[in-house]
């Protein structure tokens, strides 16, 4: 079993790779930066929008985690180069190659603007991108939609919230994805059939994004960020639910200052 991670030295890729490392398994880490591969690794360094570079990578390979390209707002021209373009070349070097299951990393912004409602944000809501990043990441579902009906590939969308050590904010207490958990639902995702778009988030008290569909491709969280709210909440307060950045998915990348010069 061969799994090629790309965009492996970012944050999401470092958290990853030890915790999807497993005997009999392969990872191969992708990315611009160069990275030393250790025991059961081997490393590439390349570009995914270089369609050669990705031709090869996919040699041998079981399944793809898509997690490279800009993790933030960027200018369009880069945006549409890398996280637009460089989506479509990992997937149709997948195609090419005759690999089974691809995972996409997309993220809570591709449906920034929806507001907190009463109730759960489900499962499969519709695009609301809150940036040119959460259009190139509604584009990547896209893209895996069509080359899942097109080409029968297995490919599995997460919505992931933000993905680090320990919540870092308040709003945080909700939108937390562990890395364990991260571990746990990429698991779930690359032995997935079908298409899905899965929320990426722990089993957080504050949690209000659907967990529905991640528990139907078998994704257990067993993280709650609760346990860091004491230290949170006396730094910067109770969070105000209505009030941005609490009151939509996106947080402050709907924020009015929240650009980038174009
Ligand atoms: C993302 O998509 C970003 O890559 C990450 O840096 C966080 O800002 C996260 O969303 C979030 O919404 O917290």
């Amino acid at each position: 079993m061969r799994i090629l991670i790309t965009g492996a030295a970012g944050g999401v890729g470092t958290l990853l790779r030890p915790r999807l490392a497993k005997e009999g398994r392969v990872l191969r880490l992708l990315d611009v930066t160069p990275l030393e591969a250790g025991p059961g690794e081997e490393a590439v360094t390349a570009s995914i929008t270089d369609e050669e570079a990705m031709a090869a990578a996919m040699d041998g390979v079981d399944a793809v985690l898509h997690l490279g390209g800009h993790s933030l707002e960027r200018p369009w021209a880069q945006i549409l180069d890398v996280n637009v373009n460089g989506t479509y070349v990992v997937l149709e070097a997948a195609r090419r190659a005759g690999v089974r299951h691809v995972v996409l990393a997309s993220s809570n912004h591709a449906v920034g603007f929806a507001p907190r409602g009463e109730g759960e944000a489900p499962d499969y809501l519709f695009p609301r991108p809150d940036t040119f990043y959460g259009v190139s990441k509604v584009t990547k579902e896209a893209l895996g939609s069509l080359y899942h009906d097109r080409y029968g590939l297995a490919v599995t969308c997460l919505r992931i919230g933000s993905c680090f050590e320990r919540p870092r904010d308040v709003r945080m207490l909700s939108t937390w994805l562990s890395p364990d958990d991260c571990a746990r639902l990429a698991e779930a995702a690359l032995a997935a059939d079908g298409f899905h778009v899965v929320w990426g988030v722990s089993a957080n008290t504050r949690r209000w994004w659907s967990l529905e569909e991640g528990r139907a491709i078998g994704y257990e969280p067993k993280d709650d960020a609760e346990v860091f709210a004491d230290t949170l909440v006396a730094e910067h307060g109770e969070p105000d639910l209505g009030d941005l950045p609490h009151s939509v998915v996106g947080g402050a990348f709907c924020g009015p200052h929240y650009d980038v010069d174009n």
